[in-house]
C-alpha cells in the first residue's frame, strides 16, 4: 500500500515535469512553460514584455503512456493566444482532444512528457510601456473619486493606418505623448450623480427639457434602463467638463476631458489594427450597434441593445474598459479636417469638438480606433457620454 503511494507520488511528480521553451519566432520578452498532468497539458504563458503579443501557434510533442505501458506521441496545439502587455499569467489547458481521440486505442492513458515545444509569436504592439496601475484620489470628504489607470509615455501612429478609413483621419502622423492617466471606465451614473447631488448641477437637457430629438429626456430618464453602474449618457461637453471642473476642486488635481491625441493612444494601447484587438469587429470586445447605421444589438458576449455596464468587457492592454463603442466620448479637442495640431491641445468650448469610441448603436465602421465624431458643446444625446483624464 505504501509502496503503491509512493508511486503514484512519483508519477505525479514525473508527469508534473516542467519543460521551458525555446521559441522560433522574434519573441525574446515572453516566456512560455509546459506542465503535463494526466490528461491535460498547461501552457504557463507569461509577458514581461512592455507589449502584446499574439502567438498564432504554440505547439508540443507529447508522450502519453496507458497504465499498461503502450506509448502514443501526438502534437499538441494551442492557436490564436493573445498576451496582452505585461500579463501576468496566462493558463491555457490543451490536450484534452488528444487524450480522448486517444481513449479508443488505447486504455487510460494520461501524458507523461512533452518535449520539442515551439511557438510562433509576433509583437502585436509598438512602443508602449504598459503601466496599469489604477489609483482614486480621494475627496473633500475623504471618500474615493473614480478609477484612474497610469498611461505610459510613448509615441504613436495617430489615423488611418490600415486604410479604408475617413479623409479626416489624415495625415497619419507620428505623435508623442507624455505620461498621463486615463478614467478606467466611462464615467457612470453614480459618479455623475454624486457630482449633481453635492453642487445641484442641472445639465443641458435638464435646462432646455430636451435630450437631442427626445422631449423630456435626460441623464436620469432616458427611455431605457440604466443602473448606477452604466455610463451616463445625455451630457453636453459643458456638462463633462462642469463635472472635470468639480472633480478638480474636490481633489486638489486637474482633471479633464482628454485630448483627441491622448483619446486615441489610450485606445490603441499600442495596437496599429482597426480595433485595439485586431482588424475584425467583434461584439466579443465591445457594445456597438448593427452592420448599418443606427441601431443597437445584442450578439454574442454583447447582449445589450443599449448600453452596457462599465467593464463589462476585456479591458485593453492599458488595462482601460469600454473605449470602443458603449458611448461616444468627448474630448477636449477642436476638430479639423485634415490633423495639423489642434488633437493635441485641449480647445475652450467650441462648435466642432471631437468625440471618440462610437457608441451602442454605431456601426462597426465607426467604432475604430481612428474614426472621429464631431458635436458642438451643447448638443446631448443618449449616446454620448465621456470619459476623464489627468495630466501626470
Ligand atoms: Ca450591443
Ligand atoms: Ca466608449
Amino acid at each position: 500500500m505504501k509502496t503503491r503511494n509512493l508511486n503514484k507520488f512519483a508519477g505525479l511528480l514525473l508527469a508534473m515535469l516542467i519543460t521551458p521553451i525555446s521559441g522560433i519566432a522574434d519573441s525574446a520578452k515572453i516566456t512560455i512553460d509546459v506542465v503535463s498532468k494526466d490528461e491535460f497539458v498547461l501552457f504557463l504563458l507569461k509577458n514581461d514584455e512592455y507589449r502584446g503579443f499574439q502567438c498564432s501557434e504554440i505547439r508540443v510533442q507529447a508522450k502519453v503512456v496507458d497504465k499498461d505501458g503502450r506509448v502514443a506521441r501526438r502534437s499538441i496545439i494551442a492557436l490564436d493566444v493573445a498576451m496582452p502587455a505585461n500579463s501576468l499569467e496566462i493558463r491555457l489547458e490543451a490536450g484534452k482532444e488528444v487524450i480522448a481521440a486517444l481513449r479508443n486505442e488505447m486504455n487510460q492513458p494520461r501524458i507523461v512528457d512533452v518535449s520539442n515545444p515551439q511557438y510562433r509569436c509576433e509583437p502585436k504592439t509598438v512602443y508602449v510601456t504598459a503601466d496599469k496601475k489604477v489609483f482614486r484620489d480621494r475627496l473633500q470628504d475623504g471618500s474615493l473619486g473614480p478609477e484612474m489607470v497610469w498611461i505610459p509615455a510613448g509615441r504613436f501612429r495617430m489615423g488611418d493606418i490600415q486604410g479604408g478609413g475617413y479623409r479626416n483621419e489624415k495625415p497619419v502622423h507620428w505623435v508623442s505623448v507624455d505620461k498621463f492617466a486615463m478614467g478606467r471606465y466611462e464615467v457612470t451614473v453614480a459618479e455623475f450623480r454624486r457630482f449633481v447631488n453635492a453642487t445641484g448641477y442641472r445639465t443641458d437637457a435638464e435646462k432646455e427639457g430636451s435630450c437631442w430629438w427626445d422631449e423630456g429626456k435626460n441623464w436620469r430618464n432616458l427611455g431605457f434602463s440604466q443602473t448606477d453602474t452604466h455610463p451616463v449618457v445625455c451630457v453636453s461637453w459643458n456638462d463633462a467638463t462642469a463635472y472635470t471642473e468639480w472633480l478638480s476642486k474636490q481633489t486638489g488635481h486637474t482633471y479633464r476631458l482628454s485630448t483627441e491625441v491622448q483619446w486615441e493612444y489610450a485606445d490603441r494601447a499600442g495596437s496599429i489594427t482597426k480595433y485595439w484587438w485586431g482588424n475584425t469587429a467583434s461584439h466579443e470586445y465591445a457594445n456597438y450597434g448593427k452592420d448599418q447605421c443606427c441601431e443597437g444589438l445584442a450578439k454574442g458576449k454583447d447582449s445589450w441593445v443599449y448600453t452596457s455596464p462599465v467593464g463589462s468587457f476585456a479591458a485593453n492592454p492599458f488595462g482601460l474598459y469600454d473605449t470602443v463603442g458603449n458611448v461616444w466620448e468627448w474630448t477636449c479637442s477642436e476638430y479639423e479636417d485634415k490633423y495639423s495640431g489642434k488633437e493635441q491641445r485641449c480647445a475652450n468650448r467650441g462648435s466642432r469638438l471631437v468625440l471618440r469610441g462610437g457608441s451602442w448603436s454605431t456601426e462597426p465602421r465607426n467604432v475604430r480606433a481612428a474614426t472621429r465624431g464631431i458635436y458642438s458643446h451643447g448638443v446631448r444625446n443618449n449616446i454620448v457620454g465621456f470619459r476623464l483624464a489627468k495630466s501626470s
